[in-house]
């Protein structure tokens, strides 16, 4: 919301005449807050090739093959890692877009979404 009130206490006309050299200043109504954010979580499996997770997070998470490469040892062997941080829209699209071009290709790849905390 960004509806403006006055910075001062005198919004009621108290005096119709007008002070003159006084002047109303306005701020938002209220607080400017973000939206909130997900992650895009990869999660790991035995099929899938490295070669073909490195492409996901190149292709969906624009990383460098270097950052994409360090992303998917750490879910090679943790089991889990972020691709990416976004607002829920676009988390949500990501993770379709990932989930769907792996069913394409016949690999189990999986990746969720998770309100970032
Ligand atoms: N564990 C897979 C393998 O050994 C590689 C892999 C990494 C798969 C990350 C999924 O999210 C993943 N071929």
């Amino acid at each position: 919301m960004s509806e403006m009130v006055p910075y001062n206490n005198n919004n009621n006309n108290e005096n119709p005449e007008g002070e003159k050299g006084t002047k109303t200043l306005t701020r938002p109504k209220h607080k400017v807050t973000r939206p909130s954010l997900y992650k895009v979580i990869l999660l790991n499996d035995d099929y899938t090739p490295m070669d073909f997770v490195v492409l996901v997070l190149v292709r969906f998470f624009r990383k460098t093959e270097q950052e994409a490469t360090e992303i998917m040892l750490a879910v090679h062997n943790q089991g889990k890692g972020i691709a990416g941080v976004f607002p829920f829209e676009v988390a949500e699209t990501k993770a379709m877009q990932c989930n769907q071009f792996a069913k394409h290709n016949n690999f189990p790849l999986k990746t969720v979404v998770e309100k970032d905390e």
